[in-house]
């Protein structure tokens, strides 16, 4: 039997891309805000439910580029139970992150914890949707509006989904996705901004193409962050099949929650309220007092069976040797024992069945 890894790239029919990218031998047009990413951008503003849309190399540009392009400056707060991708795109900017605490059910911004963290030197709030798990978007924005603070959502793991029945993108100022090649849906490598006001867009797009404003004029210190017609070519045709994509995740988690929900110290993802998911992750925390296994063991046991799990998002950000100590992990004690204990199982559309069945019962065998 082959390994399973965590994930697998979502991918078309090979005729289906060859026939998307074919004109490109007649244009030579392959990069620079070409044909494809237009119309790319057009059916993802459809599909997304959103205003207003930029198209970028990955989800790390979109936050980038997006906090450069608000001209903020100070602290940012944020939570450190994420990808690297979040805190470097504010320290990266030259600002400072403020770690707040994570829910421990849902795993995002504990907004209890929210506003004591606010000062006179905090410009924004960068909460993440992880595991597309959603935000307490109501209470960030109470929060926000109180304090006139901008709002960035990193929402590289929400790709269609929607709360309250709109898209997902629609809220705050601005929402940051990414289709890299391990997410829901993917362009190879890609990244979305959607936002709401239009002058922030003009900036964006001007610094994903260096900050140039016109053929003699470059106003901003851009960089190059333009998706190219392959990656918009990708994206076209895997969003053709999106929809068939999530629904068969949706088997695989439901499949996992048959074999796990309510097994004494295991505990899965929230299924949230007025959230139509996507199904992207499938996150597992392991107590081991009461499972009477820790994480690692239970790491261990699949990776000897050729299952590779993922300790999605083990270290905390915080911790990261890079910030030489500038942060106190003990400042956020819920996100540092879910980091401790969370494994995040294979999911992908096209992950059999039977061999959810073998995960879980290696998993359920680490019990004893
Ligand atoms: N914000 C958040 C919250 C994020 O999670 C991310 C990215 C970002 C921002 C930034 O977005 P991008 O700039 O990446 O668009 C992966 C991804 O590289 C990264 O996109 C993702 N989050 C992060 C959570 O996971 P790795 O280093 O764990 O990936 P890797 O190479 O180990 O791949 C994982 C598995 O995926 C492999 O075992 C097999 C499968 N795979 C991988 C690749 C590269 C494929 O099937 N095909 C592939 O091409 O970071």
């Amino acid at each position: 039997m082959n390994d399973i890894l965590v994930t697998r790239s979502s991918m078309p029919e090979i005729e289906e891309y060859m026939d998307e990218i074919s004109d490109m031998w007649e244009s030579h047009w392959l990069t620079n805000m070409g044909p494809k990413h237009k119309r790319f951008q057009e059916e993802l503003k459809q599909y997304m439910g959103v205003e207003n849309i930029d198209l970028l190399t990955n989800g790390h540009m979109a936050l980038e580029l997006t906090l450069q392009a608000m001209n903020l400056q100070g602290e940012v707060i944020t939570t450190p139970f994420t990808f690297a991708s979040t805190t470097h795109a504010i320290v990266r900017n030259g600002l400072t992150p403020v770690f707040c605490d994570i829910d421990p059910i849902t795993y995002t911004m504990d907004t209890s914890k929210l506003e004591e963290l606010v000062t006179d030197r905090t410009c924004a709030i960068l909460p993440v949707h992880v595991y597309g798990n959603i935000c307490n978007i109501e209470e960030i924005e109470r929060i926000a509006h109180k304090y006139e603070l901008k709002v960035i959502y990193d929402a590289a793991h929400t790709f269609g989904e929607t709360y309250k029945g709109q898209g997902v993108g629609s809220f705050g100022d601005a929402s940051c996705f990414s289709f890299h090649a391990t997410k829901v849906f993917n362009s190879i490598e890609g990244g979305a901004v959607c936002f709401k006001d239009k002058h922030l867009g003009e900036s964006l797009y001007e610094l994903k193409n260096f900050g140039i404003h016109g053929p003699e004029e470059v106003s901003a210190v851009g960089a190059n962050a333009k998706m190219n017609e392959f990656c918009a070519a990708m994206g076209l045709c895997n969003l053709r099949h999106v929809d068939e994509e999530i629904a068969k995740r949706k088997n695989v988690v439901e499949r996992y929650r048959s074999h796990l929900k309510e097994v004494d110290g295991i505990q899965l993802n929230a299924e949230q309220k007025d959230v139509k998911a996507n199904y992207a992750y499938f996150p597992v925390v392991f107590e081991e007092e009461q499972f009477g296994a820790s994480r690692t063991e239970v790491f261990d046991a699949l990776a000897e069976n050729g299952i590779g799990a993922r300790k999605y998002f083990y270290p905390l950000t915080n911790t990261f040797s890079a910030f030489h100590g500038q942060f106190d992990v003990l400042e956020t004690p819920v996100a540092l024992h879910i980091s401790k204990r969370v494994l995040t199982l294979p999911l992908y559309a096209d992950l059999d069945l039977e061999d959810v069945d073998r995960i879980c019962e290696i998993i359920l065998q680490c019990k004893c």
